[in-house]
């Protein structure tokens, strides 16, 4: 989700990092938070109507709203500003993924030329192999002469099992390919189909004679997002063809008109259950309009922070030390080495609250790269050196850096930077404390 969200999430985050630093949240800041908020929206290419529908709402609630105890108008305006945005993704539901249960189950992807289909259809089999199935790919696209290698290639990458044939009637293949996957024990049977054909009308066609074919649990359209608000009417004319169950929006990773993709298929009443964020078969993410949302914002998303926690089995007492900002010099290296285990360091930081919206970019990047090394060096000091950083003076230094075979020089950079992140923490939990940053964000 790269480029769009980071485009749409930079627009967001500086319209609430402005509204954080005005010193009341009076009609005046809300009403100039709504409107950044309008320009982002807009820029990021969500309908017209749809954003003066929801910002209106915001501004809204955030004015007439009673503020509950505890909690101050900023936080009510801010939560409006959340609930609506994920309002205008879906809502709160989450998205139901069809699993096998006594019975093998059979989905079919649908969609244009272009869109992504055979990509997605090896990331779902990799999707559901993860969470320990048996997945299988068949390829009923016979209209595009490369169809069949290209889904076998991704197939066999991945250790997959696949079925297709080069030529034929798709109907008739992909029965078979379903018969022949079943009987090899897959449970959870993915059929590519053709995007390119004579015309429209005879793809329509033969999705429709697919599906009645078939009879898949579920039709899964798969949506461009550089196509932006275009997304509405392709749902709503493959939706006549045959009952679309759910939509995979793809390249989000590259769109920066995403958001228009992403709410216009919303309009249209369809489920996004999956978006693909990048050409690699693991770049597929489950879409969770409420962790969508609170990633964009940097509002930090402990939910879907905590999966990923448990998904590298790091023991969840160690986030809380970091969350709660107890940060001893061992404390720091044992931090993110766990947390570099989970994926890029700063996708981390950023679900976590407060996080999102005062980490400097170069502290994330200098922590992933000389993490390697840090370690190395913090072996070398004592356990007293460990407890107390300050102790350790130049003669402290020679030694330790003699011991972990490294200058002089890098071991000083370790002790500073640990001093810029330990001061950086201390100014975050005291923002924190002040209410200037909602820790936690009510859902
Ligand atoms: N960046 C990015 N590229 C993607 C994503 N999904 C698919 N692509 C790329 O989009 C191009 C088309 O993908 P395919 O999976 O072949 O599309 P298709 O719908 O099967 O195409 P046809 O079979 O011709 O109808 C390929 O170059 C993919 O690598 C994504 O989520 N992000
Ligand atoms: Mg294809």
């Amino acid at each position: 989700m790269r480029s769009m969200l980071s485009k749409l999430g930079t627009s967001l985050r500086e319209a609430i990092k402005k509204f954080l630093g005005r010193p009341v949240a009076d009609e005046l800041a809300v009403k100039e938070l709504i409107r950044d908020v309008q320009r982002a929206l807009l820029l990021a290419d969500v309908n017209v109507e749809l954003v003066l529908k929801i910002t209106q709402k915001i501004e809204e609630r955030a004015l007439k709203e009673a503020v509950p105890s505890g909690f101050t108008r900023r936080e009510v305006t801010l939560k409006a500003l959340y609930e609506s945005l994920v309002e205008l993704l879906g809502g709160e539901r989450q998205p139901n993924v069809l699993y096998p249960t006594n019975k093998p189950i059979v989905l079919m992807l649908v969609g244009v030329q272009g869109s992504g289909k055979t990509t997605s259809a090896a990331k779902l089999a990799l999707f559901y192999r993860r969470k320990g199935y048996r997945p299988g790919l068949v390829c009923a696209d016979t209209f595009r002469p490369g169809a069949y290698d290209q889904l076998k290639q991704l197939a066999m990458k991945a250790g997959i099992p696949f079925y297709g044939e080069k030529a034929g009637n798709p109907a008739e293949i992909a029965l078979r390919g379903v018969e022949a996957l079943k009987s090899m024990g897959c449970n959870v049977i993915i059929i590519d189909t053709a995007g390119r054909h004579k015309s429209e009308h005879a793809l329509m066609e033969e999705m429709k004679q697919l599906s009645e074919a078939i009879k898949p649990d579920e039709v899964m359209l798969v949506i461009d997002a550089t196509i932006g608000q275009q997304a509405k009417p392709q749902a709503e004319a493959f939706n006549k063809a045959t009952k679309i169950g759910s939509i995979i929006v793809t390249k989000l990773d590259g769109a920066a008109r995403g958001g228009g993709a992403l709410s216009a298929v919303v309009a249209t009443g369809a489920r996004i259950k999956f978006v693909g964020v990048g050409e690699e078969i693991e770049e597929l993410e489950l879409f969770e309009p409420s962790s969508f949302v609170s990633r964009l914002l940097g509002m930090g998303d402990l939910k879907s922070l905590v999966e990923k926690v448990k998904e590298a089995s790091l023991k969840e007492q160690e986030m809380k030390g970091f969350v709660s900002g107890k940060f001893t010099l061992e404390d720091m290296i044992n931090q993110l080495e766990g947390l570099k285990k989970l994926g890029p360091l700063r996708k981390i930081l950023e679900m976590i609250p407060g996080f999102g919206l005062s980490l400097p970019d170069e502290v994330a990047d200098i922590a992933q790269e000389k993490l390697e090394k840090w370690t190395v060096i913090v072996k070398s000091m004592t356990r007293e050196e460990l407890e107390r950083p300050e102790i350790i003076n130049r003669a402290r230094m020679r030694r330790i850096a003699r011991g972990s075979g490294v200058k002089v020089k890098e071991v000083k950079e370790l002790l500073d930077s640990y001093e810029a992140m330990k001061r950086m923490m201390k100014a975050m939990l005291r923002k924190q404390r002040k209410g200037r940053l909602p820790l936690h964000f009510k859902m």
